[in-house]
């Protein structure tokens, strides 16, 4: 058996062969999608140019092809011999005459031409063409997907109703389209035999001699036109929604997959046909919801849509980017990692009178330290004493990442919103180089002149409420840090010494850890270290 090579046809530049649309064996046929080929500009799939079995790939996944790269190479059906391609040639030579000899010999296929417009079928409601599947000049089968029509309800191919060559759009990409709307004007070519009509088609100036080439008898060995040039073929892919080709949109809606729901991992996100099957084992493993429920994409029941306005007057303001952020990260977070709370209270009347003594000039200070510094001093400490305090879980929460630097985070309340610088190396710095650079960072933080370096790298994050009030809270961890300290305000308290009822200066704190790194007992001694010496600031010497 004769063996024909495929190769790629005329495109601008060169891309990538991002996934073969069929396998080794395969029958193919003329114009079935062959590869799918990816440049900078455009995703197209390659038809293939043959007929027959698909013997060998000339292209690995991923490499790269231009025009004429060799793609595949196909064992020709042996349907053509050279004395039938004799044949159809004399056959069109005669159509080609047919107006001066309208009589034809009894058994020679005759063709007649008739331009046909396709148009969409009973469709519910009115949607967008958002994809051609084919190419003008394309020979298409009945059932070949014709154009990809999506309404707000649906996805789907629409098949074409005639078999011929596409001559003609009759609608725009992007343009809208319903029951009845004409899609496409399809030159179709019907063989007839001479002795059942005795002549030819009357309508012989619709008959160009070229157009012979798509009768049935001929295996054509046509050139691929997949003009328009590939910018063109890029525009198909009208919704930014879904980026996938035809063959994967097929598969997709055989397997009743909404392709706006399945993560491509193709470039640029495009959605391949093993991403269409993975995402149906993953809904396969998935335990069933009540249909009952309506559920928000991760699976959470979603909060409903309240119109406030039916209430009383209502302003809408859009949130910061900054505060916009913080809404997903804190998110992320609290779904993601199983926080544990645990509360304490601390004297630190001893810390309060260091304080008061302190004079900040002589430590070339602008004024006295707050209790900030001394905490994030102690912390420092602590994360050096419980090193799993100071580690990060890797995203397969297979392995234990030890940092073994001590930036602490510290959140810094905004007129845009929340953000939180990091003091690098925490643990070699002073009370007064501390309180330098939480004022530093404070400052940039309200003027939003923080750089992205200034916000990364922390491993342990402090949140102080204590100059705004509140006797307590439950912070959320910065993941993928594991732990975070509350800081609440501080309050003079009357404590029992045994005898009688004195003054102490007692401040809250909460420390959210995550359960799946650190256990209670590692949380309760680590905020132990930390009461300590708070309590008997001396301790830090230690
Ligand atoms: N108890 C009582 N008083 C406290 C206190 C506490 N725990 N912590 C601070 N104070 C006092 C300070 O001593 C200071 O008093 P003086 O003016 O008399 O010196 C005053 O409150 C203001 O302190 P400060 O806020 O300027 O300084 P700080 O070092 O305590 O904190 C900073 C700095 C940047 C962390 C803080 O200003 C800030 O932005 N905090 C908000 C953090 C936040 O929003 N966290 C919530 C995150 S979750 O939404």
């Amino acid at each position: 058996m004769a063996t024909e090579i495929v190769f790629m046809p005329e495109v601008d530049g060169s891309g990538d062969v991002i996934e073969y649309c069929v396998e080794l064996g395969a029958q193919i046929a003329i114009d079935d999608p062959l590869i799918v080929f990816e440049s900078d500009k455009a995703s197209m799939e390659v038809p293939s140019a043959v007929e027959g079995i698909l013997v060998e790939w000339l292209v690995e996944l991923g490499s790269k092809a231009e025009s004429g790269t060799p793609l595949a190479r196909i064992e020709l059906v042996d349907t053509v011999s050279e004395v039938e391609k004799n044949k159809t040639s004399e056959v069109a030579e005669k159509t080609a005459t047919a107006v001066e000899q309208p009589l034809v010999e009894e058994t020679a296929p005759a063709q007649s031409v008739t331009i046909e417009t396709i148009t969409m079928p009973e469709v519910e409601g009115s949607g967008d063409v958002i994809e051609y599947c084919v190419d003008i000049g394309s020979q298409i089968e009945i059932d070949d997907p014709l154009i990809v029509f999506e309404s707000d309800k649906a996805s789907m191919e629409v098949p074409a109703s005639a078999k011929g060559v596409l001559i003609e759009w009759l609608v725009e990409l992007g343009s809208k389209a319903e029951s009845g709307t004409p899609l496409a004007r399809v030159e179709v070519v019907s063989s007839a035999r001479a002795g059942a009509q005795n002549k030819v088609s009357a309508q012989p100036a619709q008959t160009p001699a070229a157009s012979v080439s798509h009768a049935d008898s001929i295996i054509p060995q046509k050139p691929v036109t997949l003009a328009p040039a590939v910018t063109d073929i890029a525009q198909p892919v009208v919704s930014a929604e879904v980026y996938a080709g035809p063959a994967t949109r097929k598969l997709a809606r055989e397997l009743g997959v909404a392709l706006n729901k399945v993560q491509g991992s193709g470039n640029r996100g495009r959605i391949l046909k093993d991403d269409v099957k993975r995402f149906v084992k993953q809904q396969m493993s998935q335990p069933q919801v009540s249909a009952a429920q309506s559920l928000s994409g991760s699976g959470i029941p979603a909060m409903p849509t309240v119109d406030f306005s039916q209430f009383g007057d209502i302003e809408e303001k859009t949130l910061s980017g900054i505060a916009k952020a913080t809404s997903a990260h804190m998110t992320r977070c609290w779904l993601n990692i199983p926080h544990v709370t645990l509360f304490d209270e601390v004297d630190i009347s001893e810390l309060e009178r260091f304080r008061a003594r302190c004079k900040p000039e002589q430590y070339g200070m602008e004024k006295k330290p707050t209790v900030l510094p001394f905490i994030i001093m102690i912390i420092a400490k602590a994360l050096r004493r419980y090193p799993q305090f100071n580690s990060a879980l890797s995203a397969d929460g297979e392995t234990l990442i030890y940092k073994q630097y001590i930036n602490i985070g510290i959140a810094v309340d905004t007129p845009a919103g929340l953000v939180v610088p990091v003091i690098k190396n925490a643990d070699q710095k002073s009370i007064a180089e501390l309180s330098q650079e939480i004022a530093n960072y404070a400052a940039k933080a309200r003027d939003r002149k923080l750089k992205a370096e200034d916000m990364q790298g922390g491993c342990f994050t402090i949140s102080s409420l204590g100059a705004m009030g509140g006797t307590g809270f439950t912070p959320i961890i910065n993941g993928p840090e594991v732990a975070i300290l509350g800081v609440a305000r501080s309050e003079i308290k009357p404590v029992w010494n045994g005898e009688t009822f004195l003054p102490a200066t007692k401040l809250p704190l909460s420390l959210s850890f995550d359960h799946r790194v650190i256990n209670g007992a590692d949380a309760g001694r680590f905020m132990s270290m930390v009461h300590q010496c708070l309590a008997d600031i001396g301790c830090t010497l230690l």
